[in-house]
């Protein structure tokens, strides 16, 4: 685009992180549009989650077919995962050969983080510095952070006092662990510790598992792909990806639920379609049925392409399939005492991220050398130096601790930044009582900034991929339009993000999704402001909602000119 903006700043665009929406946004800016852009990342390599979670276990939970990028025909066809879930050193060699491909290395400046980003509202250019004292300017400033990057570690008293080795999951060393013969606590039992717990099992010489919350796993199943499975992808192609863009979650299976959105950004109304059955209109036997052929064919589409169309929405419908999976523990962990305790019973299935295992999580526990500790009852009191310790004064001795205690998800590496729109005011003042924006998109407030799958929009709660597509594609098409029509500033109105995080909430509040306390709610990070932070409206119908916002020229936006605000 070689625009005019590039004279009065550094770079048309700084991009912060260098995982699967950094990369894409840079070659949709540089090499489609023709602008200037630097992307930061902390990380020495690219690649993000897939970067960081290097923990046993840790593979994809959306099938590789349609968790690979969509944009470029050739790297379809050059590009085969040997399965359906690959682990995450696959999905690295894949992006590091996406990186390869575009060449995208030369504009990613790596062990650099993005300290602060301050607005100039006179220039309407950000200034960036970093954590190695670098400053630039952009037009521009686009966070690809990653919706789980901010690791939680909780406070515990006397952590400093270990003398064992700790890591949590989500920075784990590069040349992994061994726990040969070493007794091992993990704290959590979230979709992570899921992963963890069985592929480390028979290597230790005792696992003990701290749970505060059993969660409802689905076994993944998780087949090799063979060349031919490839080929019938490849030739399918075209229409497997648009199926993505039409369904809730960005998958080829659905929920029957359909939100029709309507009216102006500023008086949106919608109407939800319901299609199919409940799981109230079959009797116990067909239920049963269904149930048991969801489970076998495995997946986060026990949940979210279920048969039945109100799992997500009708508390007694879910029962039905929360009792189904409860029953299964109870089938596959022999000691009934570990079963009733893997049970969980305070959220409806669903409600939190549906895990999905492919080694047997259940199974693990009927191992010998496993064991299962209830810290909800009896939470943990301190560290200590050979352990821990829980309230009642029991002591738990391990060698090595792993923290998969999660994430302060989608907001907290927005905030951990010194990130000032117009008049000083920082993200984290304008989130003090949950994040607002227009579309997931943009903040009143902070002009020229957009936030690929930020909350408020569907991000966390569809395939990753499909919808940092569609953001990248649509910052990309809006960018291209200022170009064109000479603008250079961009900012949502008042108006049209308060509607939106109105009806973002009216959605939320018709699904069962708040019943949980679930990290989608800021529930695990104490302080955080409660509230649904991603869009549970549903993909497909944001993503017409965005694309009829950018035909209608930016509706709900105020588009701006240097010689426009000089005048005015
Ligand atoms: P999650 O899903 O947030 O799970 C974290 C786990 O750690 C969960 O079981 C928590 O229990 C537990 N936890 C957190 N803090 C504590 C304390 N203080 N004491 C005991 N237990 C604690 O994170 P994951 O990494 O598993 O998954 C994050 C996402 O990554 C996942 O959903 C996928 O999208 C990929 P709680 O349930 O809060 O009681």
């Amino acid at each position: 685009m070689g625009t005019s903006t590039q004279r009065s700043t550094d770079v048309e665009v700084v991009v912060i992180g260098a995982g699967m929406s950094g990369m894409y946004m840079l070659h949709r800016l540089r090499d489609v549009l023709g602008m200037s852009v630097r992307v930061y990342e902390r990380g020495d390599g690219l690649g993000g989650t897939w970067y960081w979670n290097r923990y046993p276990g840790a593979r994809c939970d959306s099938e590789s077919h349609i968790y690979s990028f969509s944009f470029s025909d050739e790297l379809q066809h050059e590009w085969e995962f040997s399965t359906t879930y690959p682990d995450q050193s696959e999905i690295l060699d894949y992006l590091n050969y996406v990186a390869d491909k575009f060449d995208l290395r030369r504009d990613i400046v790596f062990g650099t983080a993005v300290a602060g980003a301050h607005f100039d509202d006179s220039a309407a250019t950000w200034t960036v510095t970093t954590d190695t004292g670098e400053a630039v300017t952009a037009r521009f400033l686009i966070s690809a952070v990653g919706c789980l990057s901010s690791k939680n570690v909780p406070d515990f008293a006397g952590l400093d006092t270990f003398e064992g080795d700790w890591y949590h999951s989500g920075s784990w060393p590069h040349d992994g662990v061994d726990f040969t013969g070493r007794r091992v606590g993990i704290i959590g039992t979230g979709a992570t510790a899921i992963q963890i717990i069985p592929s480390i099992a028979a290597d230790t010489e005792h696992l003990t598992v701290f749970q505060r919350t059993p969660n409802y796993s689905v076994p993944a199943e998780n087949p090799r792909l063979s060349p031919q499975t490839w080929r019938e992808f490849q030739q399918h192609n075209d229409a497997i990806r648009a199926r993505t863009h039409q369904t809730y979650a960005c998958f080829t299976f659905d929920v029957d639920f359909r939100l029709r959105l309507r009216g102006t950004p500023e008086n949106l109304e919608f109407a939800p379609e319901i299609d199919g059955r409940s799981a109230l209109d079959v009797d116990e036997d067909e239920r049963k049925r269904q149930y048991e052929k969801d489970w076998d064919q495995g997946g986060i589409k026990f949940v979210f392409g279920s048969a039945f169309n109100d799992l997500l929405i009708n508390k007694d419908s879910n029962d039905t399939a929360a009792e189904f999976v409860r029953d299964k523990i109870r089938e596959i962990v022999h000691d009934p005492d570990t079963a009733e305790q893997l049970c969980p019973t305070d959220h409806p299935i669903g409600t939190k991220r549906p895990p999905v295992d492919t080694l047997g999580y259940y199974e693990t526990f009927n191992r010998d050398n496993v064991s299962l500790v209830d810290v909800k009852r009896n939470p943990i009191a301190e560290i200590t130096p050979s352990g821990l310790r829980l309230s009642d004064g029991t002591e738990h001795s391990f060698d090595t601790l792993v923290f998969a205690t999660g994430f302060d998800a989608m907001t907290g590496s927005l905030t951990g930044m010194d990130i000032r729109g117009t008049g000083g005011q920082t993200l984290a003042q304008k989130w003090q009582d949950g994040p607002r924006s227009y579309l997931g998109l943009a903040h009143v407030g902070f002009p020229n900034f957009f936030t690929i799958t930020g909350p408020g929009s569907p991000s966390v709660l569809s395939n990753m991929l499909v919808s940092i597509e569609q953001h990248v594609e649509w910052i990309a098409g809006c960018l291209g339009y200022l170009a064109e029509h000479g603008y250079d500033r961009i900012e949502p109105t008042a108006e049209a993000e308060d509607a939106w995080v109105r009806h973002a909430n009216e959605v939320a509040d018709s699904t069962l999704l708040p019943a949980a306390a679930s990290w989608w709610r800021g529930a695990n990070i104490s302080g955080k402001p409660l509230g649904l932070m991603p869009y549970a409206g549903g993909a497909a119908a944001y993503r017409e909602h965005c694309d009829r916002i950018a035909a209608g020229d930016y509706e709900g936006f105020t588009l701006t000119s240097t010689a426009e605000r000089t005048r005015a």
